[in-house]
């Protein structure tokens, strides 16, 4: 995890903060021939970021708020979301473990229609659906995982319920509640 934040989330905020800098460069030089890169590198790397940010903010330690199951408001919307919350938990881990290649499996609220929903993503950026965010997340990359669980994924999925923190999911959804 210490390997995991320091250097690769580090890569992500340097490789956002280097697209954006392009970008400006290429807005004040009137030259845009590499837009195409630079536009990309700023929505990978900005989901790199947004999601790695996500993810260290709602773990925690079990002795300290981790595991357990969702309460509350949480637990109201999971349970008219998805019918229960063993309902959400098997359809998350089993997308989450479904991930073709890197990526991570997320929970969404859509304000739109005020409803949870559970998607992958492909890298940090691809297969996200408009007006929707995350609240919840996965990193389902080989580096999240491979250092303890080798090539075992679904066990790493697995284990990681035992320290989601269910108070900052709550606090996330309600933020975006109103
Ligand atoms: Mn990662």
């Amino acid at each position: 995890m210490e390997l995991h934040h320091s250097k690769h989330h580090k890569a992500y905020v340097d490789g956002l903060n280097k697209a954006e800098a392009e970008l400006a460069k290429a807005r004040a030089n009137n030259d845009f021939t590499l837009i195409q890169h630079w536009s990309r590198q700023a929505a990978f790397h900005g989901g790199g970021h947004f999601l790695h940010s996500l993810f260290w903010s709602i773990i925690a330690d079990p002795k300290n708020g981790g595991g357990g199951e969702p309460t509350g408001i949480l637990a109201d919307k999971i349970k008219e979301d998805f019918g229960s919350y063993d309902a959400f938990k098997k359809h998350f881990t089993a997308t989450a473990i479904a991930v073709e290649g890197s990526g991570w499996g997320l929970l969404h609220y859509r304000a739109q229609d005020k409803k949870l929903l559970i998607l992958q993503a492909e890298n940090q950026q691809k297969l996200s659906a408009w007006g929707t965010t995350p609240i919840m997340g996965i990193d389902v990359w080989e580096h999240a995982y491979y250092l303890k669980y080798q090539n075992k994924r679904a066990d790493y999925v697995n284990a990681w319920w035992n320290v989601v923190n269910w108070k900052q999911v709550q606090s996330n959804l309600q933020a975006l509640m109103h």
